[in-house]
């Protein structure tokens, strides 16, 4: 029986080991859901169903448990508990039962979820004792998804919400979707693209929301829309969409209200304005403040937040884009409605395979900014390249910012504790379409688990989630989980280099796919590769010291002294900062051209072993999903031999050099 992928890491294979199934069989005598609620029924049916399929046991749920024995117990604490956060979890052994206990619905059903992982793990019952409270409060995926069904940058199929059926037919698989997402830790989605249609604010398409709202309700999820900035005027038929307008904050105040009608518990907006030609405060000569205050009133009879992002940056070729995002809020600061989150994607440019952290992090310490990164592989190959992502988000998190001396990091901005921020966010970039393993390569479901468990507790270790990752979802073996451990953990750096080693960026022009190196003109300015990569008959790289654009200035001290001199900036954000002239003998005492070429070759050849470590595992493996990632390494090698040769002939034409000995030269 083939693996299709569907349960993604819920699988609850069933437990063999005759003595560890006699330990779990132990605490299964029954479930007792003790308190009422939604979320908590919801605990208890995946508790009940987890271990049908665990210990192959109907175990029966009662809603009371006194002097009994044996079983589950699921229950909301009283009494105030400083160590422990609403939604945070404790899993104990009490009276000859397994306590799940938290705060809050919620908490209980993370609670849960990991007791379920528990056994998944094989892991002893013996001195069972877990506690854990998330680190980030709104702990969210971002839909780019369209209401005609199609996904910018998904390449997992088309979309997982069904509007033409919404309201009337609630696909199950919403179901699944959210059961996928509470086992992480997220509780909120955004359904619709940052590139919003208007058409979410319309009645019509309200009580659609509204529909798969009351689906995620019943996991802890709220549900969030992307807005059109300017739908006061193309939707409310308004002549202007002026955040100043008091007929346009009349407009939202109402539109809000009209949500909350059939939405009760909706999360709040996400908007992308003033950022690729999408409209926004800025056509009024207002500020991104004006506009998200503006939207943050109307929210202020209810729970609801802003999420407004910093994604911005103008086409002018003589700017430095890595500067935009930094310029426009940085002068902001402290003047944000405190409803208002601003979300910063983890780089300066845009989601690239490596970028160093964006400079916004540390400096606006009076506005809480949360983190974008995205989990979809824009840049990272589409669906047919293995990159597992979690080092790509602890790279980020882990960085130094130096604001409030060292071990300022970007995670500690993040989930408030440098500078105090009362609401904390980390947001991702979902993977997901209809496809029916719901991300289209199977190993890319390792990345949206590991955003989610990070987004619960950054101080995990990529390692840690992936070994988790394989072991619900595609062995138990130890042998073969070793292998694909590895080959996940090398494969961020095997995709950098055959891609955009040492520090370049962004290759590419619209599709962002195919090596694309050279120039695109008629494009704007920005949009071609040569603007980020400054290839000319000198050298390679973007000068962002001093002498070129100075970028460098927005962060730390501490922090410029790692990138200011290129003798001692570590290689891989070596041309992020500087020049570098192609004969530039670098620490690994190659020149710059032969340092690249290596990586090239290395790089391409690297998936090689990758194949090597997936063949290794391949007894332990299901045949369907052995097969469909084995292919998919294929498409990866022969592309990766294509990115190759396309940079290598490319910047051949500038540094004016043979490939050094021992590569074969491209034909
Ligand atoms: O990475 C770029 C993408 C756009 C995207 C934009 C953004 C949603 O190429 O497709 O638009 O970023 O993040 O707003």
């Amino acid at each position: 029986d083939g693996d299709d992928g569907y349960r993604l890491w819920l699988k609850y294979e069933l437990v063999k080991n005759a003595s560890l199934k006699a330990e779990y069989l132990k605490y299964a005598t029954f479930i007792a859901q003790t308190a009422e609620g939604d979320i908590v029924q919801s605990a208890s049916r995946e508790l009940h169903m987890g271990l049908s399929k665990l210990l192959g046991k109907s175990v029966h749920v009662t809603n009371s448990f006194e002097g009994k024995s044996g079983g589950i117990v699921l229950k909301l604490e009283s009494g105030p508990d400083p160590t422990q956060q609403a939604e945070g979890y404790r899993i104990q052994l009490a009276g000859g039962n397994i306590v799940v206990s938290s705060k809050s619905e919620n908490g209980i059903l993370y609670g849960t979820f990991v007791l379920l992982r528990h056994m998944q793990m094989r892991l002893p019952v013996k001195g069972l004792s877990l506690a854990s409270s998330p680190k980030v409060r709104f702990r969210m995926l971002n839909h780019w998804d369209n209401p005609d069904g199609t996904i910018e940058r998904g390449y997992a199929g088309q979309s997982l919400w069904k509007w033409y059926e919404l309201p009337e037919r609630v696909d199950p698989r919403y179901t699944d979707y959210a059961r996928a997402n509470a086992s992480v830790g997220i509780n909120g989605t955004v359904l619709n693209n940052v590139n919003a249609s208007a058409r979410f604010m319309s009645q019509e398409y309200i009580v659609k929301v509204a529909a798969v709202a009351n689906v995620m309700r019943k996991y802890g999820i709220k549900t969030y829309l992307s807005v059109y900035f300017a739908a006061p005027k193309t939707l409310g038929g308004l002549t202007t969409s002026d955040p100043l307008d008091p007929q346009v904050r009349a407009w939202w105040k109402e539109k809000v209200a009209e949500i909350y009608k059939e939405i009760p518990d909706f999360g709040g907006f996400l908007v992308k304005a003033n950022s690729e030609g999408e409209p926004g405060p800025q056509d009024y000569g207002r500020t991104h403040a004006d506009g998200a205050n503006m939207l943050a009133e109307a929210f202020k009879p209810y729970d609801g937040i802003v999420v407004w992002r910093a994604f911005v940056y103008k086409a002018d070729p003589n700017a430095d884009r890595f500067k935009a995002a930094y310029e426009e809020f940085v002068p902001l600061d402290g003047k944000f409605d405190p409803k208002v989150i601003v979300q910063v994607k983890n780089g300066p440019i845009d989601f690239q395979p490596r970028e160093p952290f964006s400079p916004l992090f540390g400096n606006m310490p009076k506005t809480p900014l949360g983190m974008e990164f995205q989990i979809t592989q824009e840049y990272l190959g589409f669906a047919t390249h293995a990159v597992y992502e979690a080092p790509i988000f602890k790279e980020c998190l882990d960085s130094d910012t130096y604001v409030n001396g060292e071990g300022s990091t970007v995670a500690k901005v993040v989930d408030g504790s440098l500078h105090g921020y009362a609401r904390t966010l980390m947001a991702g970039v979902a993977n997901t379409g209809n496809s029916r393993n719901w991300t289209g390569h199977p190993l890319a479901q390792a990345n949206w688990y590991a955003f989610g468990r990070l987004s619960w507790d950054h101080q995990l270790s990529s390692e840690h989630i992936a070994h988790e990752w394989v072991a619900l979802t595609l062995t138990e073996n130890q042998k073969a989980s070793g292998h694909i451990v590895k080959l996940m953990l090398r494969s961020r750096e095997i995709y950098v280099d055959y891609n955009t080693p040492l520090g370049l960026s962004r290759p590419w022009m619209g599709v962002h796919f195919a090596p694309e190196p050279w120039e695109n003109k008629g494009s704007r300015p920005d949009w071609t590769a040569i603007y980020y990569h400054r290839a000319d008959s000198v050298g390679l790289g973007f000068d962002r010291t001093a002498s070129g654009s100075n970028a460098l200035a927005q962060y730390r001290p501490q922090v410029q002294q790692q990138w200011n001199h290129s003798d001692q900036t570590p290689l891989p954000y070596l041309l992020w900062f500087h020049h570098v002239r192609w004969d530039k003998k670098l620490s690994t005492g190659r020149s710059l051209w032969a340092e690249l070429c290596t990586r090239f070759y290395t790089g391409a050849d690297s998936v090689v072993w990758m194949q090597q470590q997936w063949d290794l595992a391949k007894g332990s493996l299901d045949p369907q999903i052995y097969t469909d990632v084995a292919e998919r390494l294929k498409v990866q090698r022969r592309e990766a031999i294509w990115w190759r040769d396309a940079w290598v002939l490319y910047l051949q034409t500038f540094a004016r050099q043979p490939i050094p000995a021992g590569f074969e030269p491209p034909k």
